[in-house]
């Protein structure tokens, strides 16, 4: 049997080799071993993507090969996802949240990541996608009477529609109806008390604990 680093590095160089086949052959090999899908995530994918990132930046890869590693990132974090919310299948369902990327932004991984483990966690999800407008994320949480919007962000240019929703909700007397929370590459917790939003969380597992420790502020 492979051990927890044998199995990171396999993920880590399916995603350097832009190999889909590989990632989720990984991944499931990630899932029979046992490991904790969110950690599976940052100690194997993770870390592989953003170091492509970098390369993309100084130019020592191009857009197309980023794609290509994105794709295969999601074939693995698609069979972990799926082992994410079977742990939380036999939970009672808590909040219910309408989540997306903002407008402009089509960065699926992490909000899908985000997404999985609050479900895992008894949560009821409601992922809108990617390039979310403003407006239907206030509009479905209406229609939803859900209690928390949360957004994702992983441009500087588009955490702005992080702001336009707070804006809107305020528009509309809504900011105390909802709790807002935000992540995100760019986005800090100075961000999110600049829009005044609710919560930032840094990564997923802390999304979910921001989430469980402030139950009473979103709980109605
Ligand atoms: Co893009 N991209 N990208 N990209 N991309 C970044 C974000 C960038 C930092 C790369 C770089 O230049 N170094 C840069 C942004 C610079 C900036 O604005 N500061 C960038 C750019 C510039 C672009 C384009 C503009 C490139 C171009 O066209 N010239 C373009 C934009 C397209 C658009 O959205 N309109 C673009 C396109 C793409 C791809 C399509 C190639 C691909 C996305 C594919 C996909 O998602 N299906 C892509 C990728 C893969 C990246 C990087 C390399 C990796 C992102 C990722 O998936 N990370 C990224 C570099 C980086 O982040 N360092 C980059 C793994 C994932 C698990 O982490 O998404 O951070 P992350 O999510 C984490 C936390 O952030 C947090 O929890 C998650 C799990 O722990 N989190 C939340 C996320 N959302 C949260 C919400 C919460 C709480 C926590 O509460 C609601």
């Amino acid at each position: 049997m492979a051990t927890s680093d044998e199995i990171y590095a396999r993920m880590r160089s399916s995603i350097q080799e832009y190999d889909e086949a590989a990632a989720a052959a990984a991944a499931k090999e990630a899932v029979d071993a046992g490991l904790d899908p969110v950690e599976a995530v940052e100690k194997g994918f993770a870390g592989a993507i953003r170091e492509l990132g970098e390369a993309f930046d100084r130019m020592e890869i191009f857009l197309p090969q980023l794609v290509m590693a994105a794709d295969a990132m999601k074939a693995g974090v698609t069979v972990l996802e799926e082992a994410m919310e079977a742990s939380g299948g036999t939970l009672e369902r808590k909040g219910t949240v309408v989540l997306g990327t903002v407008e402009g932004d089509i960065h699926d991984i992490g909000k899908t990541v985000v997404g999985a483990m609050l479900q895992a966690n008894g949560y009821e999800v409601h992922d809108l996608g990617v390039d979310v407008p403003s407006t239907r994320f206030v509009q479905t949480a209406q229609d939803l009477d859900a209690n928390i919007i949360a957004m994702s962000a992983l441009l500087s240019t588009t955490m702005l529609y992080q702001r336009d929703v707070m804006e809107l909700l305020r528009n509309k007397g809504l900011q105390n109806k909802y709790f807002v929370i935000v992540g995100g590459a760019p986005v800090s917790q100075e961000w999110a008390d600049e829009i005044g939003a609710d919560a930032y969380a840094l990564h997923a597992v802390e999304a979910v604990s921001v989430l469980n420790e402030r139950e009473a502020e979103w709980a109605r």
